[in-house]
């Protein structure tokens, strides 16, 4: 849900001085976002000059900003602010964006175009928008200190230029960026080809998000912004999954992911069923000659990736970051591994002492997925997500593709879970019982049973 607010206090103190109406807009109004939901595409309304029509993205667990024509110009109005968001159902944590969520609103135009972009102040301290990746006059690059002054807090800059080159972009503050990034500060820029384009394919679906990383303490609601490297919520455009929409398309459509990595360390985003290619970075189309086919590809840190894919295998497929701690919630680094010891009877010894003690890990962890543990107040569990056959066991950087030939064109509504056609999903068959070992028995050779099993057989001392 979208709302206007005008800046009332400014149009007030104008109306006083008598000025038009005119003046009185002369700063667009600044659209706010109440929701984390997906929005869908936002298509203008009619429009006329430089307002050419183009296919416009669909901004996972985000939306686009509104713009409006100003003399040919496209004009938009970002306000900087802290932000409350729900990074997923009942998780919500204090951070810095824009028009009212974290990330801000995509921008989108059309190669050409004139850009002119209010930026409004309105955090504690001082910030500025760099416009990665954008072919710009220098004064326009948005480096605070180097290409323009910081934007003082309760103060507004315009920044204006022709989006000259289509392709995948991002923005973000250059002005205490450690700070400012780690609180959220960060949004999504798509410029559209004006006309068909030798390397920029059309298709049905064209997707965006960004990686953003945060470091909540369990039970606290702001990140620890002089975090490095050890953040432990990895997100999505600021959702962990549960939380994040899954990608649908219909059977056969092309589709477009366009993914950014605004975190300290890398991510290999796969996707499951398809292969797809790198069709651009945010330097641009690669070349068709230069593109080969992936199910992984590693996205470094300040890079963009465009990839793109036939939908043609209908099912859930899981998508995700390859880093299998980047698919999970909170979680001390410090448990011990605890697979193959024996711990038998030693629980119920420490509890007399410690009754809230608990034993994790000792058959793996993947029993952390339905443990009922009790956490502290706003922590988002380590490992969550159900589907249709039990807990998925992954949080952070997952969620689904879900493909299905029933799907609407353009439709983005979740079609629920797939219905698996009949024989054509993984089954239990009888387990031969010279193979059967149950965990912790004799014959597993993980326990073992005494000290003397260690002790290798059939071997002298020489
Ligand atoms: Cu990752």
């Amino acid at each position: 849900m979208q709302r206007r607010h005008f800046f009332t206090g400014a149009a007030t103190a104008l109306a006083a001085a008598g000025v038009g109406r005119a003046a009185l807009a002369a700063i667009p109004e600044a659209v706010q976002q109440t929701s984390a939901d997906t929005a869908p595409p936002w298509t203008p309304p009619g429009v006329t000059g430089a307002g050419r029509p183009y296919s416009p993205v669909l901004t996972l667990n985000g939306w686009t900003l509104p713009w409006r024509m100003n003399n040919g110009v496209k004009e938009f109005h970002l306000v900087a602010e802290p932000v409350v968001r729900e990074m997923a159902p009942g998780f919500l944590v204090n951070m810095w964006g824009y028009n009212g969520q974290s990330p801000g609103p995509t921008i989108e135009v059309v190669e050409g175009d004139r850009v002119r972009l209010y930026v409004t102040n309105r955090l504690p301290e001082h910030t500025a928008v760099h416009w990665h990746g954008q072919r710009l006059p220098n004064g326009m690059d948005g480096v605070g200190g180097l290409t323009q002054p910081q934007i003082p807090p309760g103060k507004t800059f315009v920044y204006e230029f022709v989006a000259r080159r289509p392709g995948t972009f991002m923005y973000h503050p250059h002005a205490d960026e450690m700070v400012q990034m780690a609180m959220g500060m960060m949004g999504f820029w798509v410029t559209h080809p004006k006309g068909k384009h030798p390397l920029i394919n059309e298709v049905q679906r064209d997707v965006c998000f960004l990686l953003n990383a945060f470091d909540v303490e369990p039970g606290s609601r702001t990140p620890q912004v002089n975090t490095m490297l050890e953040q432990n919520i990895w997100a999505w455009n600021s959702r962990v999954f549960p939380g994040i929409s899954p990608l649908v398309a219909r059977l056969g459509d092309r589709v477009r992911v366009r993914i950014g990595n605004l975190t300290m360390t890398n991510h290999p985003i796969h996707i499951h069923g398809i292969e797809f290619e790198v069709t651009g970075t945010d330097g641009g189309p690669v070349p068709k000659t230069a593109r080969w086919p992936e199910v992984t590809t590693d996205i470094a840190v300040g890079q963009m990736r465009q990839i793109e894919f036939i939908a043609d295998e209908p099912g859930d497929w899981a998508m995700h970051c390859h880093k299998s701690h980047h698919t999970m919630g909170a979680m001390g680094h410090s448990v011990p591994t605890m697979i193959g010891a024996d711990h038998r009877g030693l629980v119920q010894k420490i509890q007399r002492h410690t009754p809230d003690y608990m034993l994790m890990g000792e058959r793996g962890m993947a029993d952390m997925g339905e443990m009922q543990m009790e956490l502290p107040e706003n922590t988002f569990p380590m490992m969550t997500g159900t589907g249709p056959y039990g807990p998925i066991e992954m949080g952070g950087m997952f969620t689904t593709l879900k493909v299905r030939a029933d799907q609407k064109p353009g439709d983005h509504t979740d079609p629920g879970w797939y219905t698996m056609p009949p024989g054509t999903q993984a089954r239990e068959v009888p387990t031969p019982a010279a193979t059967s070992r149950a965990p912790g028995s004799a014959a597993d050779p993980q326990t073992p049973t005494d000290a003397s099993a260690r002790k290798p057989a059939g071997h002298h001392n020489h």
